[in-house]
């Protein structure tokens, strides 16, 4: 440290602003900000292996929530800076940059929403050491929270090149967590390694007694991703649709295939990150789909005159991945997930219209199964919209032509108000009088008419609460849903901690999946937390939420209290419902987060799906999705 120069204070004063300000540079200091960590050191190995010159990541969760990456690559060049007399390395993790390469050729290719590079990483990890084979030399160095301890010093020889990350999280920058969730991070691994063909990346949690170990390797890339996403299910077209194609920088990958759901699985990404609110790529892609589906019915006389299908007939059923990698990406939107480069939209319209029109000329047999599907859904279509209007005109005294049984809040502030969805009209009642009538408006739904319900999702839009509840929150559904005509921005989820409770949860959480993502993606849906116990003793009162939390107050009593188990909402009364879950200075409430909406579409597929058994195991196992919910 001791040739440090006005520069390089400078550079740590850089460094210092990230830790004054962690969130301006991974978005939160929490789960997901910490999580954010560990993709922007392994985005760099990706980064290396899309060159062509790594093959082997691997990413191992060590004691104490350590993280190391290692990749056989280059190495970090370790060679001189010419601006700082710096090594190189040591430059890049202590100059905040915008995640560009230095060099203005190569661009990055991989990265996280953020892309802030390894020197965000550093200056947020209480330590950092790197570790670099190159030259037939080991090079290490050491850093601590962003500022560098040792040179970078030669420590060995090396038979072979590549670049070791370790770093421990800083505990004062996360200070509600520095522990990692394995199934986050090996859920993303998996999804990177589908998306980047040919890399072998294995992550290891050696953090307990025995190691758990994945390894992903995809040399079909997407096509197996789609094979994945429709496993278990009844295939339409037996070939998986493919296409690919280099245009002026940008590379596009398409693959599809139609499965015997009703469910549209279209998932797009721009380097690597996953476009939840879509953008130019996939409105190429519908508008191509839809285009040559029309196109190829027509000509093969498999329409009615004058009939067509309509975009949406056209995506039932379908699982899709739409994979861009673009020089110069623009992300756009509520949530920075939409794509909108306005040429992408143009290119990968023609690179899918030729793709698949090549593909239902050479494969007729599919091109049937598929067209069939569109007939199917297009029918469906016209028969709900018949239905719809049949309902609509039953009463001309209310919108949806029946009372609503919605107690709503006098309040009119979205940003203030929440609606209860109570299971069951008892406790429905008692949510109504225990509640904060200014800010909180409950809307009971009977628990057994959904119950019922297993065919398809679109039938519980006949389903009188669940037209109660869509016309209570405002937004309208699927491509009309509109988040700023949202009239509540909680809205809770409140059922009974039994089976039916998790199965009515299950098909509200299912039906905002699939009719309201956008409302999952903006943090809008909760889920409530009854207590399991109420344990009293003289005049001491405990609710219990948890069994591990009977066990504790228990051990505090002593004497024998008295303690009743809730098998319902319905069995507390209003004041005991507002105390333990309503509340706001008291209640938990679980913030229902889809990092992964492909994970939850499984589990749901899996739950509404034909299958009896592993729905019920399902179910028994997980009162919550606990994976998919951040507290
Ligand atoms: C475990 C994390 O960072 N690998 C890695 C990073 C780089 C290189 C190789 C690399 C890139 C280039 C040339 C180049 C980086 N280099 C730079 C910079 N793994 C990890 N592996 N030689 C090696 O892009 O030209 C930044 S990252 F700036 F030096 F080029």
């Amino acid at each position: 440290m001791s040739n440090y120069d006005a520069s390089n204070i400078q550079i740590l004063e850089g460094l210092e602003a990230v830790r004054k300000r962690p969130g301006m540079y991974i978005g939160s200091t929490g789960a997901r900000g910490l999580h954010h960590l560990v993709w922007e050191i392994v985005d760099n190995s990706i980064d290396e292996a899309l060159g062509g010159y790594a093959s082997n990541i691997t990413l191992e969760l060590l004691e104490d929530d350590v993280i190391r990456v290692t990749d056989d690559g280059r190495g970090i060049p370790v060679d001189l800076h010419p601006k700082t007399k710096r090594p190189a390395v040591e430059t890049i993790l202590t100059t905040l940059h915008s995640g560009g390469k230095f060099d203005g050729k190569s661009y990055k290719v991989s990265g996280g929403l953020h892309g802030v590079g390894a020197s965000v990483v550093n200056a947020l990890s209480e330590w950092y050491l790197v570790e670099i084979h190159r030259d037939d030399k080991s090079y290490q160095q050491r850093y601590e929270r962003g500022v560098p301890v040792t040179d970078v010093t030669v420590v060995g020889e090396s038979n072979h090149t590549g670049t070791v990350v370790t770093f421990k999280a800083d505990h004062l920058v996360f200070t509600e967590t520095i522990v990692y969730d394995y199934e986050i991070l090996r859920n993303r691994i998996q999804q990177l390694a589908f998306l980047n063909k040919g890399i072998k990346i294995t992550i290891t949690d050696r953090r307990g007694a025995t190691p758990i170990e994945n390894t992903y390797l995809y040399e079909g890339g997407i096509v197996e991703y789609v094979e994945f996403l429709n496993a278990g299910k009844g295939k339409v077209n037996h070939d998986i649709v493919y296409m690919d194609k280099e245009v002026e920088g940008i590379t596009l990958e398409i693959a599809l295939q139609y499965n015997d759901s009703y469910a549209t699985n279209l998932y797009s990404f721009a380097n690597n990150i996953p476009t939840h609110e879509g953008g130019m790529h996939e409105d190429g892609f519908k508008m191509a789909l839809t285009r040559i589906l029309n196109k190829y019915a027509n000509e093969n006389n498999m329409l009615k005159k004058d009939d067509s299908f309509l975009g949406e007939d056209t995506r039932e059923g379908l699982t899709a991945i739409i994979s861009l990698k673009h020089p110069n990406p623009q992300f756009e939107g509520q949530t920075k997930t939409k794509l909108g480069n306005p040429e992408v939209r143009q290119i990968t319209s023609q690179v899918v219209g030729e793709g698949l029109e090549r593909y239902l000329l050479e494969t007729p047999n599919d091109a049937k199964l598929i067209v069939d599907k569109c007939l199917m859904a297009s029918r469906a279509r016209l028969a709900a919209k018949k239905a719809r209007e049949a309902t609509r005109r039953k009463s001309p005294l209310d919108a949806l032509g029946f009372a609503s049984k919605l107690a709503d809040c006098r309040s009119k502030d979205p940003q203030i108000s929440e609606i209860y969805i109570v299971e069951g009209d008892s406790a429905g009642g008692s949510a109504k009088q225990g509640r904060e009538s200014e800010y909180q408006a409950i809307l009971p739904l009977r628990g057994k008419v959904l119950n019922v319900e297993k065919a398809r999702l679109d039938k519980i839009l006949n389903n009188k609460e669940i037209l109660s509840l869509i016309q209570a929150l405002g937004t309208g559904i699927g491509d009309e849903f509109d988040a700023e005509k949202a009239r509540y921005h909680k809205v809770v989820i409140m059922t009974d901690a039994d089976i039916d409770g998790a199965h009515i949860r299950t098909l509200l959480l299912t039906f905002f999946f699939r009719y309201m993502k956008p409302l999952i993606d903006l943090g809008y849906v909760y889920i409530a937390q009854p207590p399991l116990y109420k344990v009293q003793q003289g005049k001491r009162v405990e609710y219990v939420y948890t069994d591990d939390q009977l066990a504790k107050v228990l051990s505090e009593m002593n004497g024998r209290p008295n303690i009743q188990r809730y098998k319902g909402l319905g069995e507390m009364n209003p004041e005991q419902l507002w105390e333990t879950t309503m509340d706001p200075e008291f209640r938990t409430l679980l913030q229902v987060s889809l990092s992964d909406a492909m994970d939850a579409d499984q589990v749901f597929s899996m739950l509404m799906g034909e299958e009896v058994e592993p729905r019920k195991a399902f179910i028994q196992e997980n009162a919550i999705y606990a994976n998919n919910i951040d507290a």
